[in-house]
């Protein structure tokens, strides 16, 4: 396994400097002392009254972020301009001073897996570090609208995931225990409580699957995933963060061990620091650096129906018939279910998934029956071996991943970004990631948390 961490030369001087910070941004540019672009513009702050104002003024609104001549060097190069990416930038510039950064997106600012997610929020993992990590998600979740004065539309909802069997009945109380002891609200419950928080889920003794309890989550919830996408990178762009749509990394430009520039379809860039935040391509970004990463890549399908009045008050899983739903502010239901059962980039939706989604949801609640689906897509996950991602430094000086996100890459990207950006302004991992490395899987140093996916796998 040890080649699979480590490609590229140097396998334990690299992780040694890459934890000392040998390819830090300059601690000069992390305080603020020196920015190389100008103080944060101010956009207009969005509140009703600025709304009225304008509304009379007749001006168009400003862009949220703006287009940008593409430079030929930045002090951090982001490739991908998803959660993550723009999370990244943002917490660099916001916490570190550092405001001379690109983000790359092959394609449009969130696309990818963050245009493509349920939007599911929750910190009931299986792992203390999981939980911890996934914790730090929602506290800054919770605020994220005040501080990126962008209306993220969190809604607390309460989380259920349902055991079927008494072997899903002790994970779940194993999960409860493990949350308690990290001071997140998850506890146990059973059938008659189950009712009582959505009524409408068949908890008959005599269906095909029973339900026999479930582990409830309070704090979890849903999000809006397109407005976090804008909101950071207009928080991001205020501090001059350039957002490069269309700029697809073909090349990793790598000498003496040393990240030294990208290269793009727009042209080429100098820069010290690659932070590879891509979901889908993650290997292939970081084979281009000379970076082996062990993930495979599968489709996961999801879909939404026509808005009905709200009658769904929490996210509910069932990780035995393989299916989330919750409902929209608007009143749609989104579902998903597990990744597709082989490795593909594809991300075209199947009538297979659209059938065994609709047998298993009328099995949790008959009354869906007459329903009718309006749309169904896919996105694209990076699966590791244990089911948690890959963050830090590499074998190569200056690049960086944030990537093998399985099922899991929205609920993280605050977190994910923050740490990051502190990763690569300080050179020190931070203890939020220290497990999370890309060492570990030849160190044998898993942190398995298939038991907490959403869904079966
Ligand atoms: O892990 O909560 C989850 C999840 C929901 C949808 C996909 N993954």
């Amino acid at each position: 396994m040890q080649d699979l961490c480590c490609a590229g030369a140097g396998e334990h001087a690299h992780w040694a400097a890459a934890a000392t910070g040998r390819n830090a941004v300059e601690p000069a540019r992390a305080n603020g002392r020196r920015t190389t672009r100008p103080a944060p513009r101010r956009p207009p702050r969005y509140s009703a009254l600025a709304l009225v104002r304008h509304g009379l003024s007749g001006k168009e609104w400003p862009r949220a972020w703006r287009d940008h001549p593409l430079g030929t060097s930045y002090d951090v190069v982001i490739v991908g301009a998803g959660v993550h990416g723009l999370a990244a930038a943002y917490y660099l510039a916001a916490n570190h001073g550092i405001t001379n950064v690109a983000v790359l997106d092959k394609s449009y600012l969130g696309g990818g897996g963050s245009g493509r997610s349920t939007a599911i929020l929750r910190s009931n993992y299986l792992t203390p570090e999981g939980v911890r990590f996934y914790d730090r998600s929602m506290e800054l979740y919770r605020t994220l609208a005040a501080d990126l004065d962008y209306n993220v539309m969190f809604s607390r909802r309460g989380h259920l995931t349902l055991a079927h069997n008494d072997s899903s009945l002790r994970t779940m109380r194993w999960r409860a225990e493990v949350n308690k002891l990290q001071g997140v609200d998850s506890e146990l419950i059973g059938p008659a409580e189950i009712k009582r928080l959505v009524p409408y889920l068949d908890i008959s003794p005599d269906t095909r699957y029973p339900i026999l309890g479930a582990l409830y989550h309070p704090p979890g919830g849903i999000i809006r995933h397109d407005a976090v996408n804008w909101g950071y990178a207009r928080a991001a762009d205020v501090y001059g963060v350039q957002i490069h749509q269309g700029t697809e990394v073909t090349g990793i430009d790598v000498a003496d061990g040393r990240v030294r520039g990208v290269r793009t379809n727009r042209g080429d860039i100098a820069t010290p620091v690659v932070l590879n935040c891509t979901a889908g391509w993650s290997t292939l970004v970081a084979a281009m650096a000379g970076v082996r990463l062990p993930i495979q890549t599968f489709p996961l399908q999801a879909a939404v129906t026509e808005p009905v009045r709200p009658f769904l008050h929490s996210v509910v899983v069932s990780g035995t018939l393989h299916v989330y739903v919750s409902q929209t502010d608007r009143g749609e239901l989104v579902f998903g279910a597990s990744v597709d059962p082989f490795a593909s980039y594809s991300t075209r939706g199947s009538l297979e998934f659209a059938e065994g989604l609709a047998t298993h949801v009328i099995e949790l609640m008959p009354a869906l029956s007459k329903m009718r689906l309006l749309r169904q897509w896919s996105g694209l996950c990076d699966m590791t071996p244990d089911f948690s991602p890959i963050m830090g430094g590499t074998g190569v000086d200056g690049f960086y991943v944030d990537v093998g996100w399985g099922t899991y890459g929205f609920k993280a990207g605050p977190v994910s970004g923050e740490a990051m950006a502190e990763c690569i302004a300080t050179g020190r991992t931070p203890e939020i990631i220290a497990s999370f490395g890309l060492d570990r899987f030849g160190e044998g140093r898993l942190v398995g948390e298939k038991g907490a996916a959403a869904v079966g796998h």
